[in-house]
């Protein structure tokens, strides 16, 4: 099994399920934008030419939540709690597309676009500040939700949480209003070794890089 892609929130998520479940996988930690999306090896394996990427035998997958999807179906393992009734996956595709299309994809990634990106896809101060008002509108809402509660899904932790904490560390490197209980929610969860291994892993090349511009490497 060969995992590609590091130092996104994106990328983490594949690499957090595998340490999750115990797989062994090879690691390419290819960054975007770095070029190494570009090359004709990468795109005859990914035309979307983004990151990241899993390869299992002849299964090849894009996208963040089905390859996490994936991998969950395929080795299970109680660490990780797939639900198998109808009306318990409907609640987790529930969380899966809330969590992922209002505060990924239409609030942070749409900050990461009109700000870090803002060579690319124009820069705007309105537009940065109107999705981090509406991405703190849905941590309200998980947050009410996660007041009285341990996970999101009844039943331990599972995919949707393995995602929102993903968005929140994202959502506070942003610098926005992450409310108490899932500051709390997050705390708890983050001591989970998978969590550890998979940050590590994930985001060493940049720690590389921030730690060798302290030392003025
Ligand atoms: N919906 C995709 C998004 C993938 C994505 O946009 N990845 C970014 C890095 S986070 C990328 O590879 N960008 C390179 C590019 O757009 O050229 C997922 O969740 O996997």
């Amino acid at each position: 099994m060969k995992l590609w892609g590091a130092g996104t929130a994106r990328s983490l998520r594949p690499i957090w399920v595998a340490e999750e479940l115990g797989l062994e996988y090879e690691h390419a930690p290819i960054g975007p934008r770095t070029g190494e999306t570009k090359t004709p090896e990468y795109t005859a394996l990914n035309r979307k030419q983004k990151i990241p990427f899993l390869q299992d035998g002849d299964i090849h997958l894009s996208e963040s939540v089905a390859i996490c999807r994936y991998l969950i179906d395929q080795y299970p393992t109680d660490n990780l709690k797939a639900p198998t009734a109808p009306k318990d996956k409907v609640k987790e595709d529930e969380w899966c597309c809330y969590i992922y299309g209002e505060l990924d994809e239409t609030s942070l990634y749409v900050m990461r676009r009109h700000r870090d990106l803002s060579e690319i896809y124009g820069a705007s101060e309105e537009v940065v500040k109107a999705a981090g008002a509406y991405a703190e509108r849905h941590l309200g809402v998980m947050a009410e939700h996660l007041n009285d509660r341990e996970y999101l899904m009844g039943d331990g932790f599972s995919l949707p949480d393995l995602l929102l904490v993903t968005c929140l560390d994202w959502a506070t490197f942003y610098g926005l209003n992450v409310p108490a209980p899932l500051q709390a929610y997050k705390a708890r969860i983050a001591q989970r070794p998978a969590y550890q291994k998979s940050m590590y892993t994930n985001y060493k090349e940049l720690m590389g890089e921030i730690n060798g511009a302290v030392n003025g490497n």
